[in-house]
């Protein structure tokens, strides 16, 4: 009986500590440009709803759709998240027609988040890597490429995004983090494509790039998609612990890799959530098979972690176990 108590005791102290260490780790993540909160409450606030959504592809009015949804915004796309926190997974660019005013519209959503004593962040996705390259066709012509040059309106703030970010002990990647660079750490791989992000901006070429800065490369974590498609559950399972440990975090979230179905993909007990449910209308499979407009955002409350879709909401964990 008592050793059941002392055990439980433990238990308390071991989460309590797994928290601080998760909680300090957020606090070093940087955003950039950095933004101060306008209010500072007195008393301990409440906690804050994370809010993720992932891939947006050039859809301007799903992405407005799935913020409203989410209890972010109001029917004109102003911020109504008080205090809450958006994190937008990457892969805001390309697919759909509405790229530049979709970037438009999230720095200007970035800056009421702010006033309001709420943020938004943004990662780093595989598209916006490539938009900085310039290696989409649209881009060949000069009104779209000079925003998205280096120094352009857009691409001096692309530029700088964060390419994976541990925010409440859940680790943020567009494609997700291997263990690899989780052993790295948050900043220093952050540091890295900082480091980095000028000669792959002018390198010009794809391939090479990918080869010559393995942080824009294919296990990099704008790109990687092992967790969400490897079928060999056990083999996930020990990876995704692995770099879990490494970075002190519960869980990982991910986009990216679209889901087979119109709902979120959440494996190895709800460490791992993928969700690239293909919110844009203009999503299609590789085959040519237009398969978007399947809108969801995944909150996170401490550890409560619930799915919200058009036709409700899908609890996937009440971190109580
Ligand atoms: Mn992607």
């Amino acid at each position: 009986m008592s050793a059941e108590i002392i055990d439980e005791e433990e238990a308390t102290k071991a989460r309590v500590k797994e928290r601080q260490r998760a909680t300090a780790l957020s606090v070093r993540a940087s955003t950039w440009p950095p933004v101060t909160p306008a209010s500072h409450g007195q008393q301990q606030p409440p906690l804050r709803r994370n809010i993720a959504v992932g891939d947006l592809h050039g859809d301007l009015v799903n992405t407005k759709a799935v913020l409203k949804m989410a209890g972010l915004v109001d029917d004109r796309g102003r911020w109504t998240g008080g205090r809450d926190r958006l994190i937008q997974l990457g892969d805001v660019a390309d697919r759909g027609p509405d790229t530049l005013a979709l970037f438009r519209y999230l720095y200007q959503l970035r800056k009421e988040a702010a006033a309001a004593g709420g943020e938004v962040v943004l990662i780093m996705g595989n598209h916006e890597l490539m938009t900085l390259m310039h290696k989409k066709h649209r881009l060949r012509l000069p009104f779209m490429r000079d925003p998205f040059s280096e120094h352009g309106e857009i691409g001096r703030w692309l530029k700088h995004l964060p390419i994976m970010q541990v925010i409440d002990g859940t680790v943020y990647a567009h494609g997700g983090v291997s263990p690899y660079w989780a052993k790295l750490g948050c900043e220093r791989t952050n540091l890295q494509a900082q480091k980095s992000i000028k000669r792959y901006i002018h390198s010009g070429d794809l391939l090479a790039a990918k080869m010559q800065f393995p942080v824009f490369g294919d296990n990099g974590p704008a790109w990687y998609r092992r967790y969400a498609y490897d079928k060999d559950e056990a083999a996930v399972s020990e990876l995704l612990d692995e770099a879990l440990g490494a970075l002190g975090a519960r869980r990982m979230v991910v986009a990216h890799s679209p889901t087979r179905s119109p709902k979120m993909h959440v494996r190895c007990q709800g460490k791992f959530i993928d969700i690239d449910t293909k919110i844009s209308r203009f999503f299609k499979w590789p085959d040519g098979t237009p398969d978007g407009n399947h809108l969801s955002a995944l909150e996170i409350i401490g550890d409560r972690v619930t799915a919200i879709y058009p036709d409700g909401r899908e609890l996937i964990s009440c971190g109580a176990d």
